[in-house]
């Protein structure tokens, strides 16, 4: 996240700031998400999804794409975009849980909206392996088809915003690798970057990054994530460290005891697709509404703080008065993401570390509910309504400004 988002942050108070400088250059630590967040759920709106359609390239015929459109979607809007890739044996529908079923991220942005937690948007899902001598060269032939023919076929095709601040890149595996691969190289195209377990058809950084002040400038978030027991963890790891070493700022998250799984896939998209297009931009969504304030410590659980206005303000603060020696539930509330209104940068906001031992972090489902699920990031600039449990209380706040090289310790 390029510092040009910072003074929102630093407006809001001291505690703000400190957990962001935190994670800037160590693992992420993000709390599991809520269970049944990647399922599909019969109680809650469903995007539109044509599943396997044809768009024409100029090399290798007709291809295939799967498209998810949001509820609600609407010729009257032009909506951001991400294009989410998969790995070595998938295709256009293994990411939406058919063929290799290697995620749900339908049933993710489902979820997400049904909370209210993400702008409204279009996930591509293309077929992003091509004709070639073997599988680099399959996937590594898809990056001119994506330029050249997707991308303009979906702003044709579909009611797509057509600027780079309203274009995201993803994918898992190869599908990571890809997202390294033509993200970085293009960050006049993509300003939002979000590789997960990549394959070693990742290129070096030294080859990607040849600007480092481009992808400062432009590059609004580049999400790194991959399970801790991956094989192929040290792609990521060399990009992390090749991040750190230029000071670009960005997430990396390492999902622990993971391997090269879904669970990873579907935590990381569900972790990235809430984290993108925040900034509002030409497509008449309202900007996000600023989280609530951390609840305070104490058996009583302190007030959250008031939610964003939706017009690029955040809430308030928590007041954090609650009392008694035991640690309180943290529970501030998050801002609604309102559809409509006015377009401005999001309100900042910020979540402390989490100490709580009552603390009620989620979970998916093939992860039992720990305790401690990990302490929470603060995102520079704006943030989507954000469920409870991604809030730490005051203390925990307070922690982070005492031990905010905690997380230092667990690099790698
Ligand atoms: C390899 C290990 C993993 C490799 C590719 C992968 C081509 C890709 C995995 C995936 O996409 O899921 O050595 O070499």
């Amino acid at each position: 996240m390029p510092l040009k988002n910072w003074p929102a942050v630093l407006s809001l108070s001291v505690i703000s700031v400190l957990p962001a400088a935190a994670y800037a250059s160590d693992p992420a630590d993000l709390p599991l998400p809520p269970r049944g967040f990647d399922a599909r759920d019969a109680s809650i709106p469903h995007g539109k999804v044509d599943v396997s359609v044809s768009y024409p390239t100029r090399n290798y015929g007709m291809r295939k794409v799967t498209v998810y459109m949001p509820p609600g979607y609407s010729t009257n809007q032009k909506y951001p975009v991400v294009y989410l890739h998969h790995g070595i044996g998938g295709n256009e529908v293994s990411w939406i849980g058919q063929g290799s079923n290697e995620g749900n991220a339908d049933n993710i942005m489902d979820y997400l909206y049904s909370k209210q937690m993400a702008k409204p948007m279009i996930v591509v899902m293309p077929s992003g392996k091509m004709d070639g001598a073997d599988d680099f060269a399959r996937f590594a032939n898809f990056g001119d088809v994506l330029l050249n023919d997707l991308i303009p076929w979906v702003e044709k095709t579909y009611s797509a915003a057509t600027d780079a601040d309203l274009r995201a890149i993803s994918g898992l595996s190869m599908g990571g690798g890809q997202t390294f691969n033509f993200g970085f190289p293009n960050t006049d195209v993509f300003h939002y970057i979000g590789p997960y377990s990549a394959a070693p058809n990742t290129q070096q950084p030294s080859q990607t990054i040849k600007d480092v002040a481009a992808v400062k400038n432009n590059v609004k978030l580049i999400f790194i994530s991959c399970g801790s027991t991956d094989g192929l963890i040290g792609n990521s790891r060399n990009y992390h460290d090749f991040l750190d070493q230029n000071n670009i700022d960005h997430i990396y998250q390492i999902e622990p005891n993971e391997g090269h799984t879904k669970t990873v896939w579907n935590r990381s998209f569900y972790n990235f697709a809430q984290r993108i297009f925040l900034d509002g931009g030409a497509t008449g969504a309202g900007g996000a509404g600023g989280a609530g304030g951390a609840g305070g410590a104490g058996e009583t659980a302190g007030n959250g703080g008031s939610a964003g206005d939706g017009s690029g303000n955040g809430g308030s603060a928590g007041d954090g008065s609650g009392s008694g020696a035991g640690a309180g539930d943290g529970s501030g509330n998050g801002g609604g993401v309102p559809a409509g209104g006015a377009v401005t940068t999001g309100g900042s906001a910020t979540t402390g570390g989490q100490v709580s031992s009552s603390a009620s972090g989620g979970t998916d489902e093939d992860t039992p509910v720990t305790e401690d699920s990990g302490c929470s990031v603060s995102v520079p600039g704006s943030e989507p309504g954000t469920p409870p449990w991604r809030f730490g209380i005051h203390l925990a706040a307070i922690g982070a400004l005492l031990f905010g090289a905690r997380a230092r310790r667990n690099r790698g």
